[in-house]
């Protein structure tokens, strides 16, 4: 069966503001276009992708969904820590993950385009390009609407539809453990994903109105390559 990946990135003055993707059939395309041109609410420029996909793997989501919320951003915060601690992170890189997120893990101090790669042993970064990082891509869910509907009724966000797919790629590529939250200022709600803890929403990990966010993936050195191969080049639809 023929698969295509449907990716639209857009940018305001050189700074990445927007991205999505779908994975869809071929008859699907147009109205995925229209949905994903829709998204950004402004820009300067958008570039959209269409790729036909050869291999494409179906998996089945496994990981366990459990929201935290807490008075302020530091307790919060603080809670992230312990719970990557829990998924094998020192503490100390556990700090350093909030840390770099908090103030804009690029050179310029701002939000990268992708994620900051950590080495779990060390707190090396290992991302080539510091501007871009390394971007989760070829992922989606099989039944997105019926997935969507069933999270939403959860009380779950579109956000944690996409967010978790890409948490549940990530650890198939064999991330081992991920800190995220938005660089939407209007969005507080992160997450810590890994295979012990599975999908840990918590909120609020940052303050209204704050345009910074981003992604950490702590990985093993000895495995990068083979890890990023995955991230980046892996098509997987997930079942749920
Ligand atoms: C959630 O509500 O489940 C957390 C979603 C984080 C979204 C991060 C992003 O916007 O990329």
């Amino acid at each position: 069966m023929e698969w295509v990946s449907v990716r639209m990135r857009a940018s305001l003055r050189g700074r990445h503001v927007s991205g999505a993707e779908r994975i869809v059939r071929q008859e699907d395309i147009p109205s995925t276009l229209c949905e994903l041109i829709k998204r950004p609410k402004t820009y300067d420029q958008l570039h959209l992708t269409v790729e036909r996909l050869k291999d494409v793997e179906i998996f089945r989501a496994n990981l366990k969904i459990s929201s935290y919320t807490f008075e302020d951003v530091n307790e919060a915060r603080d809670f992230a820590v312990q719970v990557l601690s829990k998924s094998g992170v020192s503490e100390d890189l556990a700090r350093k993950a909030v840390n770099l997120i908090r103030s804009g893990a690029s050179p310029e101090g701002w939000n990268m385009r992708g994620a900051v790669l950590m080495d779990i042993n060390t707190g090396e970064r290992l991302e080539e390009d510091p501007y871009r990082g390394v971007r989760t891509v070829r992922v989606d869910w099989l039944k997105r609407e019926e997935v969507s509907r069933y999270l939403t009724s959860q009380g779950y966000t579109l956000r944690t539809v996409d967010a978790l797919a890409i948490a549940t790629k990530n650890i198939f590529c064999g991330v081992l453990a991920e800190l995220c939250w938005s660089d939407d200022p209007n969005y507080v709600t992160g997450y810590v994903a890994s295979s012990k803890m599975g999908y840990v929403r918590i909120s609020p990990l940052k303050r209204e109105g704050d345009p910074l966010g981003g992604r950490v993936y702590f990985v093993k050195k000895e495995e990068l390559r083979k890890v990023v191969e995955c991230l980046e080049r892996k098509a997987l639809l997930l079942d749920l």
